[in-house]
């Protein structure tokens, strides 16, 4: 007999038989369910299918030592972990198939994810907290490969955080004290994504609890190993990462994906490492097998050769386990036989049922609507084309909600002309229906807690006397922060020594500590991770990024992963981040960039802070250090040294999101800017001032959310006039004020000259002071801008500038 698989001396035999029995009945129906998933998609059922066959067995393994409080971050081929972990099932997997909206149906994402992402749901119905520690974990995925690596590092990070930090060890609900591993899970040619070398590199450097699968399937989509992976193999090309004399490293593992033994046994050897000495470790996955090809899109008999498709089915991990379970005489064939053939009625039962419950939803909304349609039948209400627009909706045999809307609105069309009284039934049913799918497809962008940040109290701050450099105040409103919440921690790139190139955390590593306040390595993508996977655990990161023109490496996870969580998951997960970054105007094509509109559009989801100062700044760390929610916060590169007043509740006064503030009055022209440029603004409204020019300048104070409360649109009817003075590109971030502006505030109804943006050029800036002037709106240029819009308005007053 071979080496007995994860066969502890507490089982009994006949145990171990019953449990090798049902995880080959979980792997079976998982098969099932990929090969049932493709038909549903085939015969037109659901849209798209990708699939976990061919990996189920490795993911029994896996699941064998995946314990209460772990993490997983992962990809979508993982159904059999999450069913041999009770975290789905069959009729969840179905379900997500169909794209049930109802998150008790599908609970990973409430039908907004296509099938394979999955997610556990970590909060309550208010969005607060649930325990973590007596459950299985699961990140909510995404698809973007190797997207799952960045958070993954977070999530094991958090781990030596909560061991190695005693303030932290109360948390109980989050971390039993550090024991919990992150496991990742990644498809052989994901590999080749950078992210993943980063990742790895970091929690090498760290020294994590990190449980690295890779499932080696020998393809990414069509493209076979050769094109992906240097030798054609990731675990010998690690090889360079494996742990030294010192303990620094990781451990590396193969096991064959077909050999249930060999898999529970490494699995086994692997997680003990990975837990007891908080060693990463990679276990890659050979001979992995994919019996449907990638996904529905496509047949994978047009790229494998016969050889290779003959070896799929020979070494498929069900067909050697079984043989394996005959060999050790665990159970006859026809024994087997008889498991499959009771294990497969109830997939199809449970997958039907999945069907009846996804369409019978959509069918009670139906019959509800038509019972709309009957009721203005029966009085006489365009009884012909109403009855028409019925019976072709009642008669769709497998109605979707779009079924609905279409037939809604074609009755509000019949209807156009019948009295207002006649049509309410429709406008309320309508109305009723927008809402019903705002909820179903559209909530949750934001936090729905009580701790969002819009709900923040708004404390005034009070002054000292005490003049001070810009930097000094953020830093004491650090400080102030983190003495206050154990679970506030700070790192990026010169952050812990040096307390970042700008000092705004000087002296705070040695006042807290090299795991509060610390360096990381060159590597944004992975910093934004470590935040991400942190936050979800419970902490709250403050994740630097040094400068915001190297955002851009940044700002996948933070568009994919965290802008898209409270959304993707229907509120069923968090990670209140805090990205801080430092931009505008500077030096030089790098260092002085305000990409505002690429990043506003990316990041949907988390809140966008552009504090004109550090007051501002601190005010809004603040606030937001109080909510649950994700935000980018950039403060002003020229701003440190700049000398502000020290107000004497620095760690309490907030900066409420959303809420504008008027910096000068003026009747003539509105002028709304932000960040660096309100100090060049102040200046022209100066100097406009001298004459005769009374300019009403705004700091919108924050871009996401923007002017919640419409006080722009206030200041327009009063002038009558708007400049958007912005240092983005043309069309940047100044075309999405312009939108909120005119289209949400309705303020276009009050203009009475056409409204300016005042960009920077569309290159990038040029170096230096000059490269600055003409690169970038200077304080001429929004003088001559305003000086031109009033000129034209009257010539006589203001004559012809130029
Ligand atoms: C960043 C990104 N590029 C491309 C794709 C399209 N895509 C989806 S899966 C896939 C192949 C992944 O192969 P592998 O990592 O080996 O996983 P497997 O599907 O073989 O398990 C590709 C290219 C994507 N989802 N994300
Ligand atoms: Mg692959």
């Amino acid at each position: 007999m071979q080496v007995v698989a994860n066969k502890s001396e507490e089982l009994t035999k006949e145990e171990f038989i019953s449990q090798v029995l049902n995880d080959y009945k979980i792997a079976f129906q998982s098969r099932q369910a990929s090969l049932i998933g493709r038909k549903e998609v085939l015969t037109g059922k659901a849209k798209f299918g990708i699939f976990g066959d061919g990996k189920e067995v490795a993911q029994i393994a896996m699941a064998k030592v995946f314990e209460h409080g772990d993490w997983r971050s992962g990809y979508y081929r993982d159904q059999t972990f999450m069913f041999a972990k009770g975290l789905s099932d069959v009729q969840k997997f179905f379900a997500q198939l169909y794209a049930h909206t109802n998150v008790e149906k599908e609970p990973a994402s409430g039908g907004r994810s296509m099938n394979g992402h999955y997610a556990t749901r970590f909060l309550d119905d208010q969005g607060n907290w649930l325990s973590q520690t007596d459950k299985y974990n699961v990140s909510a995925d995404i698809s973007p490969t190797a997207g799952q690596m960045p958070r993954l590092l977070g999530l094991a990070l958090a781990s030596k955080l909560y061991k190695e930090n005693p303030d932290l060890h109360a948390l109980t609900q989050f971390s039993n004290k550090g024991n919990e591993i992150a496991f990742g899970t990644i498809g052989n040619a994901s590999t080749s994504e950078g992210i993943f070398w980063e990742v790895m590199n970091a929690a090498c450097v760290m020294q994590v609890p990190m449980l690295m699968s890779v499932w080696d399937d020998g393809y990414g989509i069509s493209v076979p190993a050769k094109y992906q992976t240097a030798k054609e193999s990731i675990s010998a090309i690690m090889s360079g990462f494996q742990t030294n004399d010192q303990g620094v490293g990781m451990e590396i593992f193969t096991a064959r994906g077909w050999n249930y033994a060999e898999l529970c046994n490494v699995y086994k050897q692997a997680a003990e490492v990975c837990r007891t000495k908080h060693t990463p470790v990679l276990v890659h996955v050979t001979e992995v097998t994919q019996p449907q090809g990638h996904s529905t899109s496509g047949s994978h008999e047009r790229y494998k050769t016969k050889e290779r498709l003959t070896w799929e089915t020979e070494f498929d991990c069900l067909v050697q386990m079984k043989k394996w379970m005959i060999e050790n005489q665990i159970a006859s064939e026809s024994d087997i036989e008889a498991l499959e053939k009771s294990s497969l009625e109830e997939v199809k039962t449970m997958q039907k049922q999945a069907w009846i419950d996804f369409t019978s939803e959509i069918k009670i909304d139906i019959q509800e609507f038509a019972g709309v349609l009957q009721g203005l039948i029966s009085l006489q209400v365009a009884p012909e084309a109403l009855s028409s627009v019925k019976n072709d909706l009642l008669q769709i045999s497998d109605p979707i909600r779009r079924d609905l809307g279409n037939a809604i609105n074609k009755s509000l069309r019949i209807t156009l002309n019948c009295t207002a009284a006649q049509r309410q039934p429709l406008l309320d049913y309508y109305k009723k229906f927008l809402n019903d799918n705002h909820d179903r497809y559209s909530s949750h962008l934001h936090s729905q807690s009580a701790e969002n940040a819009l709900n923040a109290p708004v404390i005034p701050a009070e002054y000292t006397d005490e003049i001070t450099d810009g930097y000094m105040v953020v830093r004491a409103c650090f400080e102030t922060n983190m003495e206050r919440d154990p679970r506030i921690f700070a790192f990026g790139e010169d952050v812990g020594k040096i307390g970042d190139v700008n000092q705004g955390f000087s002296g705070l590593q040695e006042k807290f500590g090299e795991l509060r306040v610390t360096d990381k390595g060159i590597r944004e993508w992975s910093i934004l991770g470590e935040g991400i996977g942190a936050a979800m655990r419970g902490l709250r990161p403050i994740a630097e990024i040094q400068y915001l023109d190297y955002l851009l490496y940044a700002l996948e996870p933070m568009s994919d992963d965290l802008a898209t969580l409270q959304y993707r998951t229907k509120g069923g997960q968090k990670s209140p981040v805090i990205v801080r970054t430092r931009g505008h105007r500077l030096e030089g094509i790098w260092h002085s960039g305000s990409p505002m509109g690429m990043i506003i559009n990316a990041v949907r989801g988390m809140y966008v802070c552009v504090p004109r100062n550090m007051t501002q700044a601190a005010g809004m760390y603040n606030t937001l250090l109080r909510s649950d929610e994700p935000a980018l916060v950039v403060e002003c590169l020229n701003g440190y040294r700049s000398k502000e007043k020290m107000p004497k509740n620095i760690g309490e006064f907030t900066v409420p999101l959303g809420v504008p503030e008027v910096l000068r009055f003026g009747e003539d022209v509105t002028l709304v800017t932000y960040g660096s440029n309100c100090k060049l603004a102040a200046d022209a409204v100066d100097q406009l001032f001298e004459v005769g020019i009374r300019v009403e300048l705004i700091d919108a104070q924050t871009l996401l959310p923007f002017d919640i409360k419409h006080t722009i649109v206030e200041s327009l009817k009063n002038t009558n006039r708007l400049v958007v003075l912005d240092e983005d590109v043309p069309g940047g971030a100044s075309a999405f004020i312009l939108q909120q502006i005119l289209e949400t505030q309705n303020g276009y109804k009050y203009l009475d000259s056409a409204p300016v943006t005042l960009t920077s050029k569309a290159h990038r800036p040029a170096y230096s002071s000059d490269g600055d002037y003409f690169s970038k709106p200077s304080v001429d240029d929004i003088f001559n801008t305003i000086y031109q819009m009033m000129h034209e308005v009257d010539p006589t007053r203001w004559p012809a500038l130029l």
